[in-house]
């Protein structure tokens, strides 16, 4: 794969070697393995993403976001409780609340990512978890062995060898079929279930891309390993990437739910569309 660009055609190579590889991770995360090579990543004028070849060691990639249920184990095993739990607080978007509006709820956090009994992990287990801090991602793949992917990992799973905005091609709905769980709406002040779901959905819900990969595109925001970038301000030590936007971005404000924006979180945020994908670097993966 060194030094091959991302084309239609190495995607349909790409894929032969990755697809075939999906295999049992850990805590029942299913991984794809994506082969050592030279990828390209970003887009020509992007500011915070540019156009560049990056070089990779082989690693494997989650097909989903890590789900309540994979999340319950590791709680269940460690007795951890997260940022949301100590702080008392998370912080939850309502319809009919305006657009970059997001309320400080007591009791929000992962077993009740809204405050209540909507959408709690215990009754939805196949939906991905939310109300995590950069520091509860950590600590979840401490615990699981395996880590977060870097915004370059993410990008190429999640490309899976197309040069597209979307994994599906360059247009948001193709032929006016939503292909993610995204905020439709021109703003949140409407209600918006375009695509069948107004806050999260259960994971698998969409069509994946080339290499299985589910969700890169909406329902939740994904931590990535780095930092603040290099265009980031120097001042910015409490800044976290994340990619491939989540159910409340919409076309207003941060439409980041394609392959090529590299969101900014606060790592000791916890947010009602915040989550996380693992990936891992095996041994055995050479
Ligand atoms: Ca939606
Ligand atoms: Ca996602």
């Amino acid at each position: 794969m060194a030094g091959e660009p991302l084309s239609r055609r190495g995607a349909s190579l790409l894929a032969l070697l990755v697809c075939g590889c999906a295999a049992g991770g850990p805590n029942g995360h299913e991984m794809v393995l994506v082969p050592a090579g030279t990828y390209r990543v970003g887009a020509q004028g992007h500011g915070r993403n540019p156009l560049r070849q990056v070089a990779v060691a082989a690693f494997e990639m989650a097909t989903t976001e890590t789900t309540n249920a994979q999340f319950a184990r590791f709680v269940e095993a460690t007795g951890y409780s997260t940022d949301a739990e100590r702080d008392g607080f998370g912080m939850v978007f309502e319809e009919g609340m305006i657009d970059w509006q997001w309320r400080q709820t007591p009791g929000a956090c992962w077993r009740r990512p809204f405050g209540d009994a909507r959408f709690a992990a215990a009754t939805h287990p196949d939906h991905p978890v939310t109300q995590i801090s950069a520091a509860d991602a950590a600590a979840y793949c401490a615990w699981a062995g395996c880590r977060l992917p870097t915004v370059e990992e993410w990008e190429i799973a999640a490309r899976a060898g197309v040069d597209t905005r979307y994994p599906w091609g360059d247009e948001l709905m193709p032929g006016g079929k939503p292909m993610s769980n995204i905020w439709h709406g021109k703003t949140h002040f409407n209600s918006d279930d375009l695509d069948g779901f107004v806050y999260l959905s259960p994971v698998k819900c969409f069509a994946p891309n080339g290499w299985g990969l589910f969700d890169v595109c909406g329902n939740v925001f994904e931590y990535c390993a780095n930092g603040a970038l290099a265009t980031d301000a120097a001042d910015l030590a409490h800044i976290t990437t994340a990619r491939g936007g989540s159910w409340w971005c919409s076309e207003g404000t941060c439409e980041s739910y394609n392959l090529l924006d590299i969101g900014q979180m606060d790592r000791n945020g916890s947010l009602a569309n915040q989550g996380f994908r693992v990936a891992r670097s095996p041994d055995r993966v050479k």
